[in-house]
């Protein structure tokens, strides 16, 4: 099927807007950011690698959700040894939701055992609330949404198949740290589709008069284990997440311009942060390469369209 040629995502054009040089260590990457809106202003919570492979999450603030000031030291987390063993090896893709007057955050936590997915919370992005592990492994891309859904706290997440391939599924939980009545929601696709190895759930489910819109990034294999990174949109049923209402046939955003081609993993856009502006518009955050953090700004009914036209 041809599709017009036709952006509904517009790359800001000053992307992008934070690289390693602009981190207060010395890093090879700062990318796939979470990122809201606190007070008035854009706070985004940095994924950052450094030279050494090591991981850390720091905040950064910005007034118009473009120009961002990195804070100096990275956010504490737990040093026990509870902590630490099932987050030694890495931590990754935080992803910000609001619910309930907090802001709650889910992260990959990479060990010897697998990658799960872990919680915590804050109030005011100073003090932070360790919350614990919420998966087993080897599940991660989990993300909550910003209200209860029929009296349950609700995720989506993507436990991993045989041979790196995965689905969006949701499951429940009625305080946050027990989960379960899980269902699968959207899968790969077939081969030689976009979607074809997998897919994972972005930012935190935005609620729309259509349903759940989920921004989302899908893997395509090129060659010989060369994986493309896409983003895409669907909509899930308000009351039940577990029915795709639509889902758009086409990428809404896919690697084109060099950081989002070149880095450390090449051919890569991977968002886990958005912001709804009151008029309507909706900031993307995504990461490029697994090097840089960009945003790319929609509408959020173009959005919406191209869940149900493409
Ligand atoms: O290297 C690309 C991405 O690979 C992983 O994505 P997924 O969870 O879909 O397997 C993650 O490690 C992600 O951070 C990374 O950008």
């Amino acid at each position: 099927m041809l599709y017009p040629n036709v952006e509904i995502v517009q790359r800001y054009p000053g992307n992008p807007i934070l690289t390693p040089s602009d981190m207060p260590v010395a890093a090879s990457g700062i990318y796939n950011s979470g990122v809201v809106r606190h007070n008035g202003r854009y706070v985004m919570l940095c994924r950052v690698e450094s030279i050494d492979i090591s991981n850390y999450f720091f905040v950064a603030t910005s007034d118009d959700g473009y120009h961002f000031t990195v804070s100096p030291q990275p956010i504490p987390l737990p040093q026990d040894e509870a902590y630490r063993k099932y987050t030694d090896e890495m931590i990754y893709d935080p992803r910000i939701t609001p619910l309930e007057g907090r802001y709650y955050i889910t992260f990959a936590a990479h060990s010897s055992y697998g990658v799960r997915i872990a919680l915590m919370s804050t109030q005011d992005f100073e003090t932070f609330e360790w919350m614990g592990f919420i998966s087993e492994p080897d599940n991660r891309n989990g993300v909550l949404f910003p209200e209860k859904i029929e009296g349950l706290y609700a995720r989506l997440d993507r436990p991993l198949l045989q041979n790196d391939q995965g689905d969006i599924w949701v499951s429940y939980s009625p305080d946050l740290i027990f989960w379960g009545r899980s269902e699968c929601v959207a899968t790969h696709g077939k081969h030689g589709t976009w979607h074809w190895q997998k897919i994972g759930a972005g930012a935190a489910p935005i609620k729309t008069d259509q349903g759940w819109l989920v921004i989302f990034h899908a893997v395509h294999i090129l060659a010989r284990y060369h994986y493309v990174y896409h983003l895409g949109a669907m909509l899930l049923d308000p009351e039940n997440p577990a029915r795709v209402i639509a889902r758009a046939n086409a990428p809404i955003l896919s690697p084109r311009e060099p950081y989002e081609r070149v880095g450390l993993t090449s051919n890569v856009a991977f968002t886990s942060g958005a912001v709804v502006e009151d008029d309507g518009e909706v900031k993307i955050y995504y990461g490029g390469a697994d090097t840089v953090q960009c945003v790319a700004t929609a509408r959020l009914e173009d959005l919406i369209r191209a869940c149900f036209e493409r």
